[in-house]
């Protein structure tokens, strides 16, 4: 399933992208979250997935969210403020195999308290990598959503290193295992950083979830 977003509705996501963004802070634990009344929208996701590559395409700044071959590069909670009208938050990665177990634990019990409590969280995003398809670590993530109604969209990343068919099918298997879930939106987006598809329809869709103009 695909959306369609008409040309009024991409020009108003591109005008709120193109608005300054700055660093609000990198949260470490639960006290040292942002208290703010923004709109938030979150990106989830396995360790090395791509949501902090994702976040810099979609706001165009290329070093603005730390990206790192090495997985499990993004510890803390990082807030981003897009000019006043919504905060974009860049959350650590989860099932990082070497990351150490106690460390580990820590940081799934935190990322699901803040997906679970965060009442400003509009929408989250779980970015799967296109390449791998759902894994239990996601499962796990989107059931937890579902039991704590949070609304949340799943992002297919990094679809510039598979071919198209290879694509049609991952997205329609990802689309058929979402509607096995009560709180997942039906649609699919299909997303590269690094060729930039998918980004002006994310765009939009984030721009109906941000403060209006
Ligand atoms: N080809 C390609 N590579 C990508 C894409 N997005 C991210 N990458 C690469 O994947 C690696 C991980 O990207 P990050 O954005 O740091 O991933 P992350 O999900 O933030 O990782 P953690 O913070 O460790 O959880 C980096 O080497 C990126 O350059 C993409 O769309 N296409
Ligand atoms: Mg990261």
């Amino acid at each position: 399933m695909t959306e369609a977003f008409d040309k009024a509705a991409l020009d108003y996501g591109h005008r709120l992208f193109i608005r300054p963004v700055a660093f609000v802070t990198g949260a470490l634990s639960e006290d040292a979250l942002p208290i703010t009344s923004l709109p938030e929208i979150a990106f989830a996701g396995r360790s090395n997935v791509g949501k902090s590559s994702l976040i810099n395409t979609l706001v165009g700044q290329r070093q603005l969210a730390r990206v790192s071959n090495t997985p499990g590069r993004t510890q803390e909670i990082n807030f981003f403020d897009l000019g006043g009208r919504l905060m974009i938050v860049d959350l650590p990665g989860y099932g990082y195999a070497q990351a150490p177990k106690d460390k580990a634990a820590i940081w799934a019990v935190f990322i699901k308290r803040f997906l679970k409590g965060r009442t400003q969280l509009r929408r989250a995003y779980v970015l799967i990598d296109s390449r791998h398809g759902i894994k239990p670590q996601d499962e796990d993530i989107m059931t937890l959503m579902d039991e704590s109604a949070v609304n949340y969209q799943i992002i297919l990343t990094k679809t510039d290193k598979i071919k198209p068919d290879e694509l049609v099918r991952c997205q329609a298997a990802v689309t058929e295992a979402a509607a096995k879930h009560v709180a997942a939106h039906p649609v699919v987006l299909a997303t590269s950083s690094v060729d930039g598809a998918g980004m002006p329809e994310l765009r939009a869709a984030l721009s109906e979830l941000a403060l209006p103009e």
